[in-house]
């Protein structure tokens, strides 16, 4: 049984692999995705190491000159997805989007070198100074005012999750012009966001080609900026692996140091007290979210976890049977098939373990590791799933779940 779901699983990323960059699913999303990628490496280095280096490669080499990596490269037109280059109009060769995500890259360069250091050592060396560009323009363009902010909730990766309501209230989508999805017509439109939601994403998006993506003047002007408990967190981590890795190669890191100290100092502005959590904050008016959502509990990974915290992990856990949800069960906005809003993520549960580890809490580590695994053994290599029967949601054959099955879950 296990030999089968292993075999399964390489067959995934293999399936989803284009050459040199891999696809989170066929259907669904067509392109090269900036967190999935890294997450695919970890995947291909149980069996590629070769080509878990590729994915880094294909990935970085499509970074703007300002630093920062987008969040999709739209390496070959294909129209079953919205919104496509044409609407990004970011001018780049080959054609991105104009937000980042998560960067995740560093932490996931870290543990695929680890496990063949001999292998990784110059593949490593050509890759850093791009993942140190990418981690300065992190500090200086977004983390401005202490946190790390987002300007799009596409640029956190937990889309239409509670965390940014608060923000999305304050964006016109009422003039976006006519549009066709795509998403919906691949998967349940039961399990995705609503229309309103996508409305307000893209006016986001127009917001952004209208002043030629120049991404001080969003963060200064644009609709949507909140303070993101989840990109902070990854952040935090991927500055601490990158130090790691900088220091194999000889380079001074009190740079990346400097910058790590800052975040961290940061950190009591996204910390809620009334809901004796991480929360996240519309930075255009202070207001928190009141929301305990999974960003929150990525503190773990940045060993910024403390016992107000464990409490909630263990309520919201306990709510559910597999994995941890991605929001409060037992709050109001809880819906627990709608992509974040709700469902358990297996490769969110991968990287929340992670620091379960590290902290020496292998009990909760083996718990979670369980409890994905049953989700992904009941029901297949699921994009997501509903965290009270592991009902498969979303896209089918998904790589980040292969991948974690590879090398956590499995
Ligand atoms: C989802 O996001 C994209 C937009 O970026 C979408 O819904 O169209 C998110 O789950 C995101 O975290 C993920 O990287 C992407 C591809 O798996 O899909």
């Amino acid at each position: 049984m296990t030999m089968d779901l292993h075999e399964q699983a390489r067959q995934i990323l293999r399936g989803n692999d284009r050459g040199g960059y891999t696809l989170p699913t066929h259907g669904l999303y067509p392109y090269q995705w900036n967190w999935d990628s890294a997450f695919a490496a970890w995947g291909f280095a149980t069996f590629d190491i070769a080509r878990a280096w590729d994915e880094f490669d294909t990935l970085l080499a499509s970074q703007w000159d300002t630093g920062m990596v987008p969040h999709i490269i739209f390496h070959e037109v294909d129209p079953s997805y919205f919104p496509g280059p044409d609407v990004w109009s970011t001018g780049q060769s080959p054609a991105t989007s104009g937000i980042s995500q998560p960067p995740v890259a560093a932490t996931m360069a870290r543990l695929v070198w680890e496990m063949d250091k001999a292998a990784g050592h110059d593949r490593l060396a050509e890759i850093y100074p791009k993942l140190v560009a990418w981690h300065r323009w992190w500090h200086e363009v977004r983390c401005v005012h202490g946190p790390a902010a987002i300007i799009h909730p596409w640029e956190s990766g937990r889309d239409n999750c509670p965390d940014w309501d608060i923000g999305m209230d304050g964006v016109d989508g009422s003039r976006v012009g006519p549009y066709t999805r795509r998403d919906t017509g691949h998967v349940d439109p039961s399990m995705r966001p609503h229309k309103e939601q996508y409305d307000r994403y893209i006016a986001m998006v127009q917001f952004g080609v209208s002043v030629g993506w120049d991404q001080r003047q969003i963060v200064a002007d644009g609709p949507f900026l909140m303070a993101d408990p989840g990109i902070t967190f990854i952040l935090l981590r991927a500055h601490a692996d990158l130090i790691v890795l900088g220091e194999v190669l000889g380079h001074d890191t009190s740079e990346i140091e400097g910058w790590a100290a800052q975040l961290r100092s940061a950190l009591p502005e996204i910390w809620n007290a009334d809901l004796g959590a991480y929360d996240a904050r519309n930075l255009r008016n202070g207001r928190f979210a009141g929301v305990l959502g999974s960003g929150a509990l990525l503190a773990y990974v940045a060993d910024a976890g403390n016992p107000t915290l464990d409490e909630h992990l263990i309520r919201v856990w306990d709510a559910v049977s597999y994995g941890i949800p991605s929001a409060d069960p037992q709050a109001d906005i809880f819906d627990a098939r709608r992509y974040w809003r709700g469902p358990s993520w297996p490769f969110l549960n991968a990287l929340i373990a992670l620091g379960f580890r590290e902290m020496g809490r292998h009990d909760l580590d083996a718990r979670l590791r369980r409890e994905t695994a049953q989700a992904i053994a009941k029901n297949g290599f699921a994009e997501y799933f509903d965290p009270h029967d592991a009902t498969a949601c979303g896209g089918a054959n998904f790589t980040w779940t292969a991948a974690i099955w590879l090398t956590w879950a499995g």
